[in-house]
Parts: structure tokens; sequence; C-alpha cells
């Protein structure tokens, strides 16, 4: 597939310390691509470093006059300024590989969605982020029972779809979603259509490059209620 039919939608909150280098390793990998950094009101250099950047095609989606903050609806904001057929979602702080994009962008030839399916998590978490992560993973399991289709990782964070398909979700359900929350993979298959074609690809996910995680307990009290919905 051509780099110029994607777009790389990178949520950010802070990582003024990732972001170049994020950037840095997109645009020579895949020259042409399309980048939105979908940023929550920074208060460090994200913003400023993404404004100056010169190489490649990249924008910026300020969010800081946003009401509602939150990296589901930072998502949903950016898919709506894409005009390329296909989206891929990352996170910045290079946890997630660009290694990968291309065999994301590969699948997604005859699939709707693909995720990336952590193989590995090589992080030392913390007792907290390893109960977020196991209960989120387990609330979403029992939402989705019933679906024509198997997820192997619902609390990826890393995955890529679709354009067409992750509007028509948003024009029809746009309003059941938890923006506030972390999990914008998990909406999109609360409401995918039955006959999606979902595809996986393996990684490792690494540890955070430098700054800090930014989810707190909060965000499994909105997972929880995103799995009531
Ligand atoms: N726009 C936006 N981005 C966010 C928000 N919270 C986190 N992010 C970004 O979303 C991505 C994932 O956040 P992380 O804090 O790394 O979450 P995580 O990877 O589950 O946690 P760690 O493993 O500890 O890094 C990063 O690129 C963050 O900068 C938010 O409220 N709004
Ligand atoms: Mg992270």
């Amino acid at each position: 597939m051509k780099n110029k039919e994607f777009t790389l939608i990178l949520p950010t909150l802070n990582e003024g310390k990732n972001i170049k280098k994020v950037l840095d390793i997109v645009n020579s990998l895949y020259p042409g691509i399309c980048i939105i950094v979908a940023d929550d009101g920074s208060i460090d250099r994200t913003q400023d470093i993404v404004m100056g950047y010169k190489k490649g095609d990249v924008t910026l989606l300020d969010r800081s006059s946003e009401k509602q903050k939150g990296l589901t609806g930072s998502v949903l904001d950016a898919t709506r300024l894409v005009s390329t057929p296909y989206i891929i979602v990352m996170d910045a702080d290079l946890q997630h590989p660009p290694e990968k994009i291309k065999e994301i962008a590969e699948l997604l030839r005859h699939k709707d969605i693909v995720i990336g399916k952590r193989k590995r998590v090589v992080s030392e978490w913390p007792l907290r982020r390893k109960i977020i992560s196991w209960g989120g993973d387990a609330l979403a399991r029992i939402r989705l029972t019933g679906k024509p289709f198997v997820c192997l990782d619902t609390m990826s964070g890393f995955f890529g779809i679709r354009t067409s398909i992750f509007k028509n979700i948003i024009s029809k359900h746009e309003g059941k979603f938890e923006k506030k929350g972390y999990k914008v993979l998990f909406e999109i298959l609360k409401y995918a259509p039955k006959d999606v074609r979902l595809g996986h690809t393996n990684y490792t996910f690494g540890s955070r490059k430098s700054g800090e995680s930014k989810i707190r307990g909060k965000h499994l009290f909105y997972h929880l209620r995103s799995a009531l919905k």
C-alpha cells in the first residue's frame, strides 16, 4: 500500500520528550504518510515541537480549549479531519513499534480493522496499572460476548481501521462513546457492524521511552461506564 493512503493519529498529552523522535521515525520509515497529532492541551513543549516540525505532512489538532478532554475524544476529533482511506492509531511514547505500521497497512488490504496484539509487556508495571489492564480486559470481553468476531487484545491502543467504517460508526454512535476514556478500540468494537473483518498482528509492547504515564484509576471507572453502555 502507498504511504499516502494512510493517516497516522497520535494522541498526545505532555509527550514533549518523545514526539519529535516519533515524528522523525515515522517520516523516515513512511515518507508521504499524513500524521495528525491530537493534543489535549499539553503544558510541556509538545505543541511547539509539532508546530515547528518541518518534515512530512504533520497537522496539529489543538484541543486545549475543548471542555471534555480525553484520549478517545481526541482520536474521534482527529478522525473527522482524515481524508485518506485508512487510519492507524498509535501512542506517541514509542511503546508501539512504528515498524509494525507496515504490517498493519498490508493486512488492511483484506481486513477492516487490524489490531496490534501485545505479545509481551516488557515494562515493569506497578500493581495499580496491572489491575487497570486486567480488569479492563475482563470487562471488555464480557461486553463483547456474543459478537460474531473475536478480538485478541481489546485493550490495545495500536490499530488500523478503514476510515469509512470508523466515520460510519462515529456518525451513528458518537453520543454513546466514552470520550474521556482510554480505549477507543473497545468503543469501535462495541458498535462495529456484524460482518466486520478483524485482523491481528503481534508486537512487543515496550516500555515508555520518556515522560510519564497518564493512565489513572479514573480511567478504569470510565471503562466500567463504557462497558455498561
Ligand atoms: N489527546 C490525549 N492524549 C492522551 C491523553 N491521555 C494520554 N494520552 C496519550 O495517549 C497515549 C497513551 O497514553 P499513556 O499514558 O502512554 O498510556 P499507556 O501506554 O497505557 O501507559 P504507560 O504504559 O504507562 O505509558 C500517549 O501518546 C499519551 O500521550 C488524553 O487525555 N488526551
Ligand atoms: Mg504509554
